[in-house]
């Protein structure tokens, strides 16, 4: 369906701004194809020989532009950006972390359309995957970055200890810091992501009591920076940061840290497949009770959902099967700056240990961060103690 006849019924206002924005997109992807190095194997190709229909991956394309929050007319455009993806270089260090994220995202035993994005990106470097070693490594590096300079895009996974002058961390045959290495690399990138919430934040590298004063990229190097924050993070939401940049050249709407709208704009709680049992009162006491057979909500044993903003429940984990608070535990509130320090202990709720807030309300991302914290507290708070007043019928063995 064209533009204008899909937009038929908005305003001529509404109308100019999607032309404006098709026009955009159509002009970088061009741009991009000629611009970008020649695929070390053809899309179509690498989609065939892991049995992967072109139905199947229009579908998972659909899935894609609705979660960028752009209208189904754009589908053949995130296609070709799909299909642009692994001749975009990239070059991904490893900093202060525990390679999660890297597992997370580029290990899978039955990988979908994001995964084979990943597997096939254009890495020209990356640690831990990489066959070189020592001075051979340090020449790829060299090499990718004169060759691609402005070109490619930065993946810092970990935090830069900043604590003895960066000798916390300190890479290579040369001995150069990871805040070095952080620093010359993002000079010469055309942007920084920030995989998972250590380099993001500075996360468990930077919990209390920091020895190694650890901290997130963009505060360590003072650089702008588009954070996929998670521990680790999902990899559905760093394709779509990565299709984005492919369409459009920019980075997407961000939070005020740091996080893609389109991914982080919504509380976990407010998706959740146990919301219901939290708005009735029912509530998992303890681990293994009679509730938690019946799937009741998880606030009680510390669930942090009301806390934290991602989009978990709709994307899922490993192939779409699962997330935290399906497979039983409740989220621990790791896309949030300090989690470890802020939201422990882990399975106790917040209002057990944090003071009571003022009232509750509901917040936008922006406004998540320690206030958020403890207004949001005072309503849920207020909540799973009034379901013990009320009893809801829960006794054991008792009715819904
Ligand atoms: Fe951090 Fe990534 Fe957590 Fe680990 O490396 S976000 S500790 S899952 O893996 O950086
Ligand atoms: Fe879901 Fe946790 Fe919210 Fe309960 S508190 S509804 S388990 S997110
Ligand atoms: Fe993390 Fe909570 Fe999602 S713990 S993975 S943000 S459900």
């Amino acid at each position: 369906m064209a533009l204008d006849e899909m937009f038929s019924n908005q305003s001529e206002e509404l109308r100019a701004c999607y032309n404006d924005l098709m026009k955009r997109c159509e002009a970088h992807l061009d741009k991009m194809h000629q611009k970008l190095p020649p695929p070390k194997d053809r899309w179509n190709e690498i989609l065939n020989s892991h049995g992967v229909s072109r139905r199947d991956f229009l579908k998972w394309c659909s899935i894609m532009t609705a979660a960028l929050a752009l209208p189904p007319v754009f589908t053949p455009k995130v296609a070709k950006a799909a299909g642009m993806a692994n001749r975009l270089p990239v070059v991904w260090l490893n900093l202060a972390e525990c390679t999660g994220c890297t597992e997370a995202l580029l290990r899978t035993a039955y990988p979908g359309i994001d995964d084979l994005i990943l597997d096939t990106l254009s890495l020209e470097y990356h640690e831990t995957l990489m066959a070189a070693s020592g001075y051979q490594a340090e020449e790829c590096l060299s090499e990718a970055l004169e060759k691609f300079a402005g070109q490619f895009v930065c993946v810092i996974e970990g935090a830069i200890p900043m604590g003895l002058n960066g000798k916390y961390l300190t890479i290579g045959a040369k001995g150069k810091t990871g805040y070095e290495i952080a620093k010359e690399v993002a000079s010469k990138a055309a942007m920084v992501i920030c995989i998972g919430s250590c380099s993001s934040y500075g996360n468990v590298q930077a919990a209390r009591p920091n020895p190694t004063k650890a901290r997130g990229v963009a505060e360590a190097l003072k650089i702008s920076t588009v954070n996929i924050a998670g521990c680790p993070p999902n990899a559905t939401n760093f394709v779509g940061t990565l299709l984005h940049y492919l369409l459009f050249g920019a980075l997407p709407a961000l939070d005020r840290l740091g996080r893609p709208l389109w991914a982080y704009g919504k509380r976990i709680h407010d998706f959740c497949e146990r919301r219901p049992h939290y708005d009735a009162g029912e509530f998992v006491e303890e681990w293994g009770d009679e509730y938690a057979k019946r799937g009741f909500c998880l606030y009680k044993v510390g669930c942090k959902g009301p806390y934290t903003y991602a989009n978990c429940s709709q994307v899922r984990f490993n192939q779409g099967v699962s997330w935290p608070v399906m497979a039983g535990h409740g989220c621990i509130g790791c896309t949030e700056p300090d989690f470890w320090d802020k939201m422990a202990p882990l399975e106790k709720p917040m209002a057990d240990h944090a003071p009571l807030p003022l009232a509750g309300v509901e917040a936008t991302a922006d406004e998540i961060g320690l206030g958020l914290t403890m207004v949001t507290l005072a309503g849920i708070g207020a909540h799973a103690l009034g379901s013990v007043f009320r009893g809801v019928g829960k006794e054991k063995g008792g009715e819904e």
